[in-house]
């Protein structure tokens, strides 16, 4: 019999020799290490900074090794300041260890630093969401104004390596904490750039557009407020957000059994749906004309920014319109909401004239703070610098919206709803298209099924084909013949809308489409694609005044008035021109009970109504798109 007992030396199974080398005791770890050291061209501080009211907030800071008289780019962040100075784990240079669109300020020698706003991942104090400027919504001491201010003047004081200047930059809420800095700035921040900044979460960033509700907010909530460092997940019970919000009724119903109850920023936020004075006091585009621009300021948005379409260009229009002097130029490149920091070549289906955002950041971006934080030529930047999603090249504008120049007069031409689904520059005999809008079935705004936490459709959504929707019977289209000659438009479009419903409230969806031709053999995905180039949805209740919300008189034609995503773009020869009409637009936003209710987080079961939705044409009601047409290039 084969004997088991542990003490018995195993027969060797090889007949090979085994040799002194190959015996194994003692232990594989090492009594003493010392491992080579890795060398790296950055110097990595960690520091908690002091405000005025003695809050200390983390702040990392990465520094050239040889760094001498170098400017600081800072970006103030609730995403955790940590994070986003570690992109990979085993970094041996600042431009791995940075996220990509600092690519070009590594390559300029620039000292990059993060900060953790209050209450967030390793700052102290309390977190207010988008925390209102001192001022009626905020009677203490401190705001995002005063931190930005007193972190500038710690960085001049105590960064050897820096110069005494610095330019602060960031995207969305990083983008809004730059607004913030600008309302007061420190004589050091020199320079600024705010990338798609939140700066009116009800018109139309974040929160609501034109008041109608967008539910992914929800999931951020969880995400960003949840606890100091990440949140959580709100949990489902389907894998499409359409079946699920659909079943809850009301976004209240949805949130309250998700538990955002007892968030204090959604408490106040339910309380707050239409633009009263808490949205108002807060709205940053109209706050940063209160005192002139000190700060030379690139605002910088996406043509197709699925999240704050609003922020940048609202800040920049006014801004010009009271004859800032300094600098104030908008750029606006063929990008989703951020994309400035990353690859720009291609979104969803389309493909750019190489890599857009590194052009920008290289030959816009990087010089004009090289100026101001650098001594470096001024690049004489014309003031609007926008991507033609026509023609596939920049567009660089002296003075954008007002005219173009003499070369290029924008002349703007209405381009009117026609009988039989027709679309032309020229007013009609009066007539009408209806369709029934039933909450029971809202159209949605992508696909089924959807998830709003993750699915990776979000960030190209809105170059998404609209074909899905023109099949339904709850969206109206209307289209021009296939052009025979270029269309070019750049400016704001306005729509003018003349309708009338059976119900007493109701939402309005219009997207201007470029129709692409049939087949386009160099790319055939896009064969008759349906490009939304702009699009936007506007609450009913809101049609006379944004703050008092009224009942529409049901039956009788109103008219909704609203403008839309700005364009710079030419309609080609052989494309069309489409214009669709719908009444909701789910899960992305809440949907119109149809009946009038006080609150819409509110609604019941029984204010869900279907409702004929009327649309008029010709005569005294002639609904029409406003394009910003103009008559040559810049
Ligand atoms: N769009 C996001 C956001 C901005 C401001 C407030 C809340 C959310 C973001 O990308 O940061």
């Amino acid at each position: 019999a084969t004997c088991l007992c542990a003490a018995q030396a195993a027969e060797p199974t090889s007949s090979l020799p085994v040799t002194p080398d190959m015996i194994q005791t003692g232990s594989d770890i090492p009594a003493h290490l010392n491992m080579p050291a890795i060398e790296r061209d950055y110097i990595k501080r960690d520091v908690m900074i002091p405000m005025r009211d003695g809050i200390k907030l983390h702040t990392v800071i990465v520094i050239p090794k040889d760094a001498k008289n170098a400017p600081i780019l800072l970006t103030r962040t609730p995403y955790n300041a940590s994070r986003r100075t570690g992109r990979d784990s085993d970094i041996r240079t600042m431009r791995e260890l940075l996220p990509q669109g600092d690519d070009v300020f590594v390559d300029g020698g620039y000292i990059r630093v993060f900060q953790d706003i209050r209450g967030k991942y390793g700052s102290q104090g309390d977190y207010i969401m988008t925390r209102p400027p001192i001022g009626p919504l905020n009677p203490t001491k401190t705001d995002d104004t005063t931190d930005a201010w007193d972190t500038v003047d710690w960085l001049v004081k105590n960064v050897p390596q820096g110069n005494g200047r610095v330019g602060m930059t960031g995207s969305s809420y990083e983008g809004w904490t730059v607004v913030m800095a600008l309302l007061d700035p420190h004589p050091a921040l020199k320079v600024a750039s705010p990338e798609s900044p939140m700066a009116d979460g009800w018109m139309g960033d974040d929160w609501f557009h034109y008041g109608a509700f967008r539910q992914p907010s929800l999931d951020y909530f969880a995400g960003q407020m949840a606890a100091a460092g990440s949140g959580v997940s709100i949990d489902r019970p389907d894998e499409d957000d359409y079946t699920t919000l659909l079943a809850d009724v009301s976004t209240g119903n949805f949130a309250t059994k998700a538990g955002l109850d007892q968030f204090p920023w959604w408490r106040r936020m339910k309380a707050h749906p239409a633009y009263d004075a808490f949205w108002q006091d807060q709205a940053l585009d109209q706050l940063i004309v209160k005192k002139p621009l000190k700060v030379p300021t690139i605002w910088e948005q996406g043509l197709w920014d699925q999240e704050d379409m609003w922020g940048a260009i609202h800040s920049w229009m006014n801004l010009k319109a009271h004859h800032t002097q300094v600098p104030n130029i908008l750029v606006m490149g063929p990008w989703r909401h951020s994309g400035v920091n990353y690859d720009g070549s291609t979104l969803g289906p389309l493909r750019f004239n190489g890599d857009t955002a590194l052009w920008y950041r290289a030959n816009v971006m990087r010089p004009f703070f090289d100026h101001y934080l650098k001594n470096a030529p001024d690049p004489h930047l014309d003031e609007a610098i926008i991507y033609n999603t026509g023609e596939n090249h920049w567009d660089h504008f002296r003075n954008w919206l007002n005219d173009c120049g003499t070369s290029c007069m924008q002349k703007g031409e209405r381009l009117y709803l026609q009988p039989d689904h027709g679309l032309a520059f020229k007013r009609t005999l009066p007539g009408t298209d209806s369709y029934v809008a039933d909450p029971a079935h809202p159209v949605p705004f992508v696909e089924r099924p959807y998830m709003m936490d993750g699915d990776p459709r979000w960030k190209p959504w809105l170059v998404s084909d609209q074909r899905f929707a023109e099949s339904r019977p709850d969206v109206l289209t209307y289209e021009t013949p296939v052009l025979d000659a270029p269309v070019r438009v750049s400016g704001v479009p306005t729509a003018d809308l003349f309708a009338s419903t059976t119900g007493t409230d109701a939402d309005w969806v219009v997207k201007i489409i470029d129709v692409q031709p049939g087949h386009t053999p160099d790319n055939p995905k896009m064969g008759g694609y349906e490009l939304s180039m702009s699009m936007d949805i506007f609450r009913g209740r809101y049609r006379q005044n944004f703050a008092h919300p009224s009942a529409i008189p049901a039956g009788q034609v109103q008219e909704y008035h609203f403008t839309l995503p700005a364009m710079n773009h030419v309609f080609l020869k052989g494309h069309r021109i489409m214009i669709q009409i719908q009444s909701s637009w789910f899960p992305l936003y809440d949907r119109n009970p149809q009946t009038f209710v006080p609150n819409i987080f509110d609604a019941k079961a029984p204010d869900y109504r279907a409702a004929t939705q009327t649309i008029h044409r010709g005569g005294d009601h002639a609904s029409a798109v406003w394009l910003p047409v103009v008559t040559a290039a810049p």
